[in-house]
């Protein structure tokens, strides 16, 4: 079986010291429900902490075996550091920043220092326990940086990361002092996963307007490797919750909890009144205030409500550490007392207000016995009470008012969604659900339960395992023809003994890197000492075969033995001989396209025009990645039809689309080079799309080599720039 580490904040267990004795009590939240449903397929150990920063190292090790039999391995800390990772950045930095409270937001470099400190604990903890090759599951803003260090020190880990909260857009994200090094630490992994496709799109704009990586669908493509991102909505424990809660409103009268035992009693005295409920954690992304406030409102535009409709209102405390979140509990408990101040009679008290934890079966009698489920979060993740409430209506009787906030909202989309801030909006949606009929709550309720039931908490973990299983393939088909010390070797052999040998060589990307201006990319010396050696070997032709213009090339290759083909096959020049127009052309179209193009360098900020003999060739790469991208579509549609009928091809290079006459291209030029010459050695390297048509015209026994993890005609890949030149040098070398 193959291993796999679970890694989150908080194990799920509650640890107690009774009298030096540690008793631990597994806790059975819905993460801990979908992970057990992946412990059939794999052996599996969850590291994360336990509930308690114990400094004596004796009781630690006593701890830790007493975990042990669970499988869960302690992080313990010092209580000081635990305050400034856990309470600090976590929870004052990153938790209102990626719900967008940035007022609440503190830019701390001490707390930062911790949360790098922490991160790299349980990076610890993982090499320590991880076996050659394992599956690493990382959950949440707390490890944001784990992926990386993990990846740093065991590239052999298969590492997912999944983020239970929001990712926000790039304009909040991008105030975060330290937003590199967390989304560097993020794309550590191998898969990273969100609960929707817009936290997945606000990641993926930030890594590309940050960082600058090419993003292909919802892949990031990384100089050595890539990175899959995707949308996983989490689900709950079904059947759990729908059992449950039949299996209560079966039992006897006598045998009912506590609470429903009352609220059977206030359904005997009030059977036409309804009962409205709400369950978080008190937070402020939950939007409890506004929700007071809204019914409030919602009593005084529908007075024929009052004495019809209570709130029950349960807030487990949360984060109390906190200020934010101490100046909440006294709004909150303010406006209750308001409301209930406002509008109580003898008979009814609008909002009952539980300020503390519920025990499983009392929320099923809680979800069970209200009407409606009334949640408001300003953003939340996903929110799993509005699925668990909903997943517990058996009966099919209930109404669900849920936030377009909340993650969930995108897969309920028969609740009544409401702006959370809309006041007007929330009390119309509550008069909806008081007087809609049943009918009406089976049908939603039906197609909800449906989805739920077949999206489970399992199932979620189950599909994201596979995700992280499907990128070993991906990365083995892609890596097959990755150049390994096998393949090297046969390729230097090969090269050794030839008498006769052709060498292709793109410029741009291929022997040197990409500039900001295509000016700036002028050969450097190591890399003309380089090839000049190549070219003096007497049994080599060395060609460079490049989309640039003659003169930019005839100036910085002036006078060097080896042949020159430019602007994508127009023009070639051999050794010691003038340029020859290979293909003949006509540049008349130029005129007439020029203003178009034009156009776009003016309305697209950072982008240029580079005029060539015969061709015009409009370059981005300084451009915003997204203005950039989304420019370069626009220009290809419009051009598509402009250039109907002329002869005229768009080639889209790398960060550049050129408008150029048909049928020349690189691939034609390599072929008319080679003639009737019979080589008995020829290799064809580039990292261009342009370059593809070498790879696909070129004789069959070419060793073609693609610069770059991509998709490509050729037989070979290296995975960067960087890689080009040693591979050369070991050519030259090995040519004796
Ligand atoms: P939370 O912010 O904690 O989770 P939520 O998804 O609603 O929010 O989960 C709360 C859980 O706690 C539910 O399973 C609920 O049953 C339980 N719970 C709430 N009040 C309780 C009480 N008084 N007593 C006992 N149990 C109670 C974060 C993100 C969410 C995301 C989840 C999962 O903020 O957006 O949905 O993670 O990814």
């Amino acid at each position: 079986m193959k291993q796999i580490l679970i890694i989150s904040n908080r194990l799920p267990v509650n640890v107690t010291i009774n009298e030096g004795e540690i008793e631990t009590v597994p806790s059975v939240g819905g993460l801990a429900t979908g992970m057990s449903s992946i412990y059939k397929y794999y052996s599996a150990k969850w590291i994360g902490w336990p509930g308690l920063n114990e400094s004596d190292s004796k009781i630690r090790t006593k701890i830790g075996k007493a975990l042990k039999k669970h499988e869960y391995i302690p992080v313990f800390m010092q209580e000081e550091l635990f305050e400034d990772f856990y309470y600090g950045f976590s929870n004052k930095t990153i938790w209102p920043l990626y719900h967008y409270f940035t007022q609440y937001v503190e830019y701390k470099k001490h707390t930062w220092e911790a949360y790098k400190k922490v991160n790299a604990f349980y990076a610890d903890q993982v090499i320590e326990n991880a076996e050659e090759g394992a599956y690493v599951w990382v959950h949440d803003y707390h490890l944001q940086l784990l992926p990386k260090m993990l990846r740093e020190k065991r590239p052999d880990l298969i590492i997912g990361f999944f983020l239970h909260i929001p990712f926000p857009s790039y304009e909040v994200f991008r105030i975060l002092p330290w937003r590199d090094e967390i989304i560097e630490g993020l794309l550590g992994a191998d898969l990273i996963g969100f609960h929707t496709y817009d936290y997945e799109r606000h990641f993926l704009s930030a890594v590309r307007r940050l960082r600058g990586y090419d993003i292909d669908f919802n892949q990031v493509n990384l100089d050595d490797r890539f990175v899959k991102v995707d949308a996983f909505p989490m689900g709950i424990d079904y059947e759990k919750f729908a059992n449950t809660a039949m299996k209560h409103q079966q039992m006897a009268v006598k045998d009912r909890s506590k609470i429903q035992q009352e609220i059977d009693k206030h359904y005997l005295m009030a059977p036409d009144q309804k009962l409205v409920l709400s369950i978080d954690r008190l937070d402020y992304s939950k939007g409890i205030a506004n929700r007071l406030e809204a019914f409030d409102y919602f009593l005084d535009k529908y007075p024929e409500f009052k004495e019809k409709v209570t709130l029950v209102m349960v807030a487990t405390p949360s984060r109390t550490a906190v200020a934010q979140y101490q100046q909440m509990k006294s709004e909150v408990d303010e406006l209750v007392g308001h409301i209930n101040g406002k509008y109580a009679s003898i008979n009814w008290t609008p909002i009952w207000y539980f300020y503390r934890s519920f025990p499983f079966d009392t929320l099923i009698d809680l979800y069970t016995s209200c009407d409606i489920g009334l949640l408001t979060p300003i953003r939340d993740g996903m929110n799993l009470v509005a699925k668990e409430f909903v997943a517990s209506k058996v009966d099919q009787k209930g109404v669900l008012i849920l936030s377009e906030m909340a993650g969930a909202a995108k897969e309920m989309g028969e609740a009544l969604i409401i702006n959370p801030n809309n006041y007007e909006e929330i009390a119309d949606a509550l008069n909806e659900a008081m007087i809609m009929p049943e009918e009406e709550h089976k049908e939603k309720m039906s197609s909800m339960q449906n989805r739920l039931q077949r999206y489970s908490v399992e199932k979620w973990a189950r599909d994201f395992v596979e995700g992280m299983e499907n990128t070993i393939s991906l990365k083995e088909k892609h890596y097959s023809k990755n150049i390994n010390t096998a393949i090297e070797k046969d390729i230097l052999s090969k090269y050794k003994n030839a008498n006769k040998r052709l060498l292709f060589l793109d410029y741009d990307g291929t022997l040197v890197g990409f500039q900001k201006r295509p000016e700036m990319a002028k050969p450097d010396k190591e890399l003309l000492k380089l090839l000049d050696s190549l070219a003096e070997d007497p049994k080599n032709e060395l060609v460079i075969i490049s989309g640039r213009d003659r003169e930019t090339l005839e100036k910085w290759f002036k006078g060097k033995p080896y042949t020159l083909i430019t602007d994508h096959g127009v023009w070639r020049k051999e050794p010691k001989e003038d340029w020859q127009m290979i293909e003949t052309l006509h540049a008349d179209w130029k005129e007439q396209l020029r203003p178009a193009l034009e156009f776009y360098v003016d309305r697209t900020p950072g982008s240029i025009l580079e005029e060539k003999s015969f061709s015009l060739a409009w370059h981005y790469r300084k451009v915003d990645p997204e203005l950039g991208n989304m420019r370069a579509i626009e220009l290809k549609d419009e051009f598509m039809s402009l250039i109907a009928n002329h002869n005229l091809d768009i080639l889209e290079g790398n960060k550049v689309i050129e408008i150029k006459n048909s049928g020349v291209n690189k691939g034609r030029a390599a072929v008319a080079k080679i003639g009737n010459n019979k080589y008995d050695f020829t290799v064809a390297i580039g990292d261009d799309w342009t370059d593809e048509y070498i790879f696909e015209e070129i004789p069959d026994d070419t060793i073609t080599i693609k610069v770059g993890i991509v998709k490509t005609a050729a037989r070979f890949n290296v995975e960067s720039q960087k890689d080009v030149r040693p591979l050369l040098k070991k050519l030259m070398e090995s040519g004796g």
